[in-house]
């Protein structure tokens, strides 16, 4: 059976309409500029591209007077619920600047980065490991 092609939009939109709008598009990879509450983060991977279970870091840049106070980043696997067996650690270096050492993608796959600034945070997704 051939469907119209109005049958197949609505179908479409229905699909799209019936998904919970996520957070995140994990789909959506590899963008490394975002925005947690008034900040502008951006972020680049120690070696880029990503290695494969092996330490990395991740050196932010941070754009917004007055700095946050606290400075955090975390990873996870959405589709498996969990996370990385790393805890990283951040260190100020000065001027927006921050490094998180102690990052480790132990799977490849779909994985999202999420940089807390204060109570605000933003959320990247990217893939573990080109
Ligand atoms: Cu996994």
């Amino acid at each position: 059976m051939t469907q119209a092609p109005a049958t197949r939009l609505l179908l479409a939109a229905t699909l799209l309409a019936c998904a919970p709008s996520p957070h995140v598009d994990t789909e959506t990879t590899d963008i490394r500029v975002g925005q947690a509450g008034p900040w502008a983060v951006q972020w680049a991977p120690d070696p880029d591209p990503l290695p494969y279970n092996e330490p990395f870091a991740l050196d932010l840049i941070v754009d917004g007077e007055p700095l946050p106070t606290i400075v955090q980043v975390r990873a996870d696997m959405p589709e498996h619920g969990h996370g990385m067996p790393t805890d990283p650690v951040v260190t100020a270096l000065g001027d927006g600047r921050y490094r998180a050492d102690g990052m480790l993608f132990q799977m490849t796959g779909a994985w999202r980065i999420v940089v807390n600034l204060d109570s605000e945070e933003a959320v990247f997704g990217v893939t573990c490991c080109p």
